[in-house]
């Protein structure tokens, strides 16, 4: 069991994103807070004191004195892949660091799911999915 909250709304694709790490990790969260997006509850001052950003996901890691906290999906599927994974590279979710080709397709890969893929898929699924959800939640 880690020593990790995570702070979340699951049904946001960002925080999926970190959901499918965790998932392929097989790695056990201690404490998981929802946090209902729709009913702005990521701006509470409880929420912004830990995250400025007052977005999720983001967790805190108590392995750490003080604890590491940390925000932005990308970097914390990254952390959790680093400090939680295996080192064996034909299971890791992450390349050798010694395997400079791999880094480098590794780099590619994730630069074209950045730019490319989620730049777009991230604004379709916010117009398809769930601005309706919040319409019809709301009555209009
Ligand atoms: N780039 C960040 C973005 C975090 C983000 O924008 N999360 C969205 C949910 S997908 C959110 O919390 N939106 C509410 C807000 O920013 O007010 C990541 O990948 O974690």
């Amino acid at each position: 069991m880690s020593q990790i909250t995570l702070f979340t709304d699951s049904r946001l694709p960002c925080p999926q994103r970190l959901l499918l790490t965790i998932h392929e990790l097989g790695l056990q969260i201690k404490d998981i807070r929802e946090v209902d997006i729709s009913k702005s509850e990521n701006k509470r001052l409880e929420i912004l004191e830990l995250n400025p950003f007052g977005a999720v996901p983001f967790i805190r890691d108590e392995s750490y004195d003080p604890p590491l906290m940390l925000a932005e999906s990308r970097a914390i599927a990254r952390y959790l892949a680093r400090a939680y994974g295996s080192n064996d590279s034909s299971v890791s979710l992450l390349p050798d660091p010694n395997d400079v080709l791999a880094i480098a397709k590794f780099e590619e890969a994730a630069s074209i799911e950045l730019t490319s893929f989620d730049a777009v898929a991230n604004q379709l699924v916010f117009e398809e999915l769930f601005k309706p959800y919040v319409l019809y939640r709301s009555g209009l």
